[in-house]
C-alpha cells in the first residue's frame, strides 16, 4: 500500500513506570486487526515487551515500534519504557513522533517525577499530548482523580473529550462528547453505539460545554461567537479541537481500559481524526552543516531527504539496526546518503519497518514514517542522514549523566576483553550506559542511571554475547586539585650511552574556578626553550594530570604556566621535554595545597507526605544538603545536593523509608571539596589498592 503523509500518524504511548503504556499498545494493535490476540504483559505474549529480560520483570526497558492500520490511516505504535533507569530512550523516541498518547492512572496523587520528566520533554519538542485515563476497570478507579493529577502535578490543562460510564467491576464504556453518544464495550473488543444513559445526560452536557469553551479559546471569531450563541457547530469544534491539539494548547482527555481493550477504539479514531499528520508538524530546526546557521526543513516528501536517527537495536545475529524517523523527503532501498554528522557517505540497503520483534522489507519510506536499516558502518542514535546535495544536522540525543558506577569483573579469567567489547555493543544500543576503565586501578566501569539499569546490562551481557560478569561495590569518581599557587622546576639530565637526555623547564601552577578543567599558559620569551619542544611539554603536563598525587584520581581545574627553561643544543628531545614537565609538574602541584575533590548529585525525591521527616532526616545524615521542596497533592518533591559517595545505594532505602512509593533521580551536578577526614579513608584506600595491585 502506498502511503500519502497525511495518512500517517506516529503514536508515542508515553507516561510513568506501569501506567499501563504497553497494555494499551498491544490494545490498539489488537483492535485494530493487526494482532489475532491481545498480547499481555502479564503472560509474555506482549508485542513490545519481548525481550526476556523484559518478559521476566513484565516491564518495558526499551521503545518497541509496530503499526496498525486504522481507517485507511497507518498508526506507528511507539511503546516507551516509563521507569526513571530507562526513562531516556523513550525521551529520545519521542522526538520521532506526530503526537502522544499519555497513560495516565486513575488514582489521587498518583503522578510521578517519570510522569514529570515525559511532560517536560514533551513541551520541548512541542509534541502534541493526547491524555488517555486507563485502568478505569480497576477497584477505586477515579477519572476526576487523574485529571486533577494532570493538573496539578503535570500542569497541563485536561479537558476531557469523553467520560467513564461506570467505574471499577461496571466499567463499561465511555461518553463520546464531540458526537454526544454512549459507546459500550463488546466482548470482541470492539464498542457500540448506544443513547448517553439518563443518569450521565446531565454531567455529559456540562462536560460538553467546557470542552467547547476550551475548543473557542483557539480563536477570538469563535470565542465571541461561542458566547454569544452558547454553540458551535460540530464542524467549528472539530476544527478548533484539532488546532487545540496541533498547537499544544490543552491536553483532550479520553478512558478506558488496555487489559479490557475498552474505549481503545475510539482512541485510535482519535489520533486519526484529531491528531496532526506528518506534514501538519512543524518544519523541523536544525544547522547548516558547512556554516553553522540555523536551518530548517520542511516536512515534505518533495523536500530533499532528511533523517533523524532515534535509536540503535544492536543483535548479535543480524548486527546492528538504525532507527530513523524520516523528517523531509523520500527514501528508496538500495540509496546512499551522508551521515551528517560524521561526514560519511551511508549505504541504506534494506529498508525496513519495525513490527515488534520483527521486521517486514519496503521499498520506499516517505515524511514521516519510521524506518530502520541495517549495518551502517559509523552511524550512532542522535545522528543526521541527510540527502548529500542538500545536507542539514539536526540536533542529537537528549543529554544525560551516569548516576551509579560498578566495577564488573568477568567470573572467567581472560574473558576480560571479550567482556568490554560486548560492553560496548551494549552501550551502542543504550548510550546511557558508559564503559570506563579505571587508569589506576584497571577496573572495567560501568556506569548507568541505577542499580537495575546495570543490573539489565549484566543480564543482557550474558544472554547475547555468553559472558557472565560480577558487579562489584560502585566506585565514586573522586578528582583532585589545588587549592593554592607554587612554582617548581623539572629538569632531566641524563647521559645514557652516546647521546644524553636534556630538558628544563620552570612551571608554575595555580587554582582556576571549578569545572574549568585545564588551562596551559606559554610564557616561554626569547627562546630558552625553542618552539618545537612547547607542545611536548604541554603533552607531559597534561598526561601526568591523569593519575594525580594525592590519590591517584584525575587532575582538574589548574592552570600551569610556563615561564622559563633551558635546554642543550644536542641532548635535548620531545621525550625530554615531556619527563621533564611532568616531574615539575608533580612537585608544583605538592606544594600548591592539593585536596581530593568528590562528586555531588542533585536528586529530586517525590515522597509521600508522611514518610517527609524520615526522608529529611536521612539526607541530613549522608550530608545532604534541601534546596527546596516543592508540595503537589499529597506528596511533595524534595531538591538535594548529596555527595555520590553517600547515595550509592539511594534505591533500596527510599523504598524502605516509604514502603516503596518514592521515587527519585538523580543527576550529577559539581565537584567539591572531600572533608579532611573523609579524605583520609580515601587516601588509604588508594594506597591499599595500589599495594594489592603492585603484588
Ligand atoms: N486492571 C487493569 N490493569 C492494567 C491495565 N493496564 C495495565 N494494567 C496492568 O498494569 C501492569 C503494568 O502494565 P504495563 O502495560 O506493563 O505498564 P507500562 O506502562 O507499559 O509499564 P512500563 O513500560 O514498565 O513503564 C500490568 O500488570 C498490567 O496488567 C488496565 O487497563 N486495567
Ligand atoms: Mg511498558
Amino acid at each position: 500500500m502506498a502511503l500519502e503523509v497525511t495518512q500517517l500518524r506516529n503514536i508515542g504511548i508515553v507516561g510513568q513506570g506501569g501506567s499501563g503504556k504497553t497494555s494499551l499498545a498491544d490494545a490498539m494493535l489488537f483492535a485494530a486487526g493487526a494482532t489475532t490476540r491481545r498480547g499481555s504483559v502479564d503472560d509474555g505474549s506482549s508485542a513490545f515487551d519481548f525481550e526476556p529480560e523484559e518478559t521476566r520483570r513484565k516491564l518495558s526497558l526499551s521503545t518497541a515500534f509496530h503499526h496498525a492500520p486504522w481507517k485507511k490511516h497507518q498508526v506507528t505504535i511507539v511503546d516507551t519504557p516509563g521507569y526513571i533507569n530507562f526513562l531516556t530512550d523513550g525521551l529520545n523516541s519521542m522526538r520521532a513522533c506526530t503526537a502522544a498518547v499519555f497513560v495516565l492512572e486513575p488514582t489521587a496523587g498518583g503522578a510521578k517525577v517519570e510522569a514529570e520528566r515525559v511532560w517536560s520533554r514533551a513541551e520541548q519538542v512541542a509534541l502534541p499530548c493526547v491524555g488517555f485515563v486507563t485502568k478505569m476497570d480497576r477497584e477505586n478507579a477515579s477519572f476526576e482523580a487523574a485529571l486533577k493529577d494532570a493538573a496539578d502535578i503535570l500542569r497541563a490543562k485536561p479537558v476531557p473529550v469523553q467520560l467513564p460510564i461506570g467505574a471499577a467491576d461496571s466499567f463499561r464504556g465511555v461518553i463520546d462528547l464531540i458526537g454526544m453518544r454512549a459507546l459500550i464495550a463488546q466482548p470482541d473488543g470492539s464498542m457500540k453505539e448506544e443513547a448517553i444513559p439518563a443518569d450521565l445526560a446531565d454531567a455529559a452536557k456540562a462536560a460538553r460545554e467546557q470542552l467547547m469553551e476550551a475548543a473557542a479559546e483557539t480563536d477570538d471569531a469563535l470565542v465571541e461567537q461561542y458566547l454569544e450563541s452558547g454553540e458551535l457547530t460540530d464542524e467549528q469544534l472539530g476544527q478548533a479541537l484539532r488546532t487545540a491539539v496541533r498547537e499544544c494548547r490543552f491536553m483532550p482527555v479520553l478512558c478506558g481500559s488496555g487489559t479490557k481493550i475498552i474505549g481503545v477504539g475510539p482512541l485510535l479514531d482519535f489520533v486519526v481524526d484529531y491528531t496532526p499528520s506528518p506534514a501538519e508538524r512543524p518544519a523541523v530546526v536544525g544547522e547548516d552543516p558547512k556554516t553553522n546557521e540555523p536551518a530548517e526543513r520542511a516536512p515534505s516528501p518533495s523536500a530533499p531527504f532528511s533523517a533523524i536517527v532515534c535509536k540503535t537495536i544492536v543483535d548479535p545475529f543480524s548486527g546492528k539496526l538504525s532507527v530513523f524517523q524520516v523528517v523531509s523527503g523520500e527514501l528508496k532501498a538500495d540509496s546512499s546518503v551522508l551521515n551528517v554528522n560524521k561526514d560519511s557517505k551511508e549505504r541504506m540497503g534494506h529498508l525496513l519497518r519495525l513490527e515488534g520483534k520483527k521486521q517486514s522489507q519496503v521499498d520506499k519510506l516517505t515524511t514521516g514514517e519510521i524506518g530502520a536499516v541495517a549495518k551502517l558502518k559509523d552511524t550512532e542514535a542522535g545522528d543526521t542522514l541527510a540527502d548529500e546535495k542538500a545536507p542539514i544536522r539536526y540536533s542529537g540525543l537528549v543529554p544525560f549523566s551516569a548516576a551509579i558506577s560498578f566495577a564488573i569483573e568477568p567470573k572467567v579469567k581472560g574473558d576480560e576483553e571479550k567482556a568490554i567489547q560486548s560492553l560496548h555493543k551494549l552501550a551502542e544500543e543504550d548510550h546511557t550506559l558508559k564503559l570506563a576503565r579505571d587508569a589506576q586501578t584497571k577496573e572495567i566501569i560501568l556506569s548507568g542511571v541505577g542499580q537495575l539499569h546495570i543490573e539489565v546490562a549484566v543480564e543482557k551481557l550474558k544472554r547475547k554475547f555468553g559472558v557472565d560478569v560480577e558487579l562489584k561495590a560502585p566506585k565514586v569518581p573522586y578528582k583532585e586539585t589545588i587549592k593554592g599557587s607554587a612554582k617548581a622546576q623539572g629538569r632531566l639530565k641524563k647521559q645514557t650511552g652516546g647521546r644524553g637526555q636534556f630538558g628544563d623547564t620552570y612551571l608554575e601552577v595555580s587554582a582556576l574556578p571549578r569545572g574549568s578543567g585545564f588551562e596551559f599558559v606559554d610564557d616561554i620569551v626569547g627562546g630558552v626553550i625553542p618552539r618545537q619542544f612547547i607542545p611536548a611539554v604541554e603533552k607531559g603536563v597534561r598526561e601526568a594530570l591523569h593519575e594525580g598525587i594525592i590519590a591517584g584520581y584525575e587532575i582538574v581545574d589548574v592552570r600551569v604556566r610556563l615561564y622559563d627553561g633551558s635546554h642543550h643544543s644536542v641532548d635535548s628531545s620531545e621525550m625530554a621535554f615531556k619527563i621533564a614537565a611532568s616531574m615539575g609538574f608533580k612537585t608544583a602541584l605538592a606544594n600548591a595545597k592539593p585536596v581530593l575533590l568528590e562528586p555531588i548529585m542533585v536528586l529530586e525525591i517525590a515522597v509521600p507526605d508522611d514518610s517527609m521527616g524520615d526522608v529529611i532526616g536521612d539526607l541530613n545524615s549522608r550530608r545532604g544538603k534541601v534546596l527546596g521542596v516543592d508540595p503537589k497533592v499529597g506528596s511533595q518533591v524534595i531538591r538535594a545536593l548529596v555527595p555520590m559517595a553517600e547515595v550509592l545505594r539511594y534505591s533500596p532505602d527510599l523504598r524502605s523509608m516509604t514502603s516503596g512509593r518514592g521515587a527519585f533521580t538523580m543527576e550529577f551536578d559539581h565537584y567539591e571539596e572531600l572533608p579532611a577526614h573523609l579524605a583520609e579513608k580515601v587516601i588509604k584506600e588508594a594506597e591499599e589498592r595500589k599495594a594489592a595491585h603492585q603484588h
